[in-house]
């Protein structure tokens, strides 16, 4: 925990001070207009899901109103989240991901 001795390097009994990063959950949103097979397209291209895990992810958004895509550090969940709401406006969908403190 120190560039140099000062006398404290054999037993180092300073904490360390740096915390982990937060993390992030990308989460999807329920409406009643965007299309299941466009949610399945979506998960597939930005979270990397098999078509099986994404149809599974779409599922429990349609009945439970939300649901996780996946977890990551502030910078790629806020990329996620841009990403995935300006495709969803280029294709005429209200379709919405947000992010949320995991
Ligand atoms: N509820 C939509 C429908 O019935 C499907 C849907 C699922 C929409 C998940 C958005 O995040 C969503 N067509």
């Amino acid at each position: 925990s120190h560039d140099y001795d000062d006398g404290n390097l054999l037993l180092d009994r300073a904490k360390p001070k740096t915390k982990p990063p937060r993390r992030y959950q990308v989460v999807l949103l329920n409406d009643d207009y965007t299309t299941m097979e466009f949610v399945i397209e979506v998960l597939q291209r930005f979270f990397g899901m098999d078509e099986l895990r994404a149809q599974a992810v779409m599922l429990k958004v349609h009945h439970e109103g939300k649901g996780v895509c996946g977890v990551y550090s502030r910078e790629v969940a806020e990329m996620k989240v841009r990403q995935v709401n300006a495709y969803a406006r280029e294709h005429e969908f209200p379709l919405r991901c947000q992010m949320e403190v995991a």
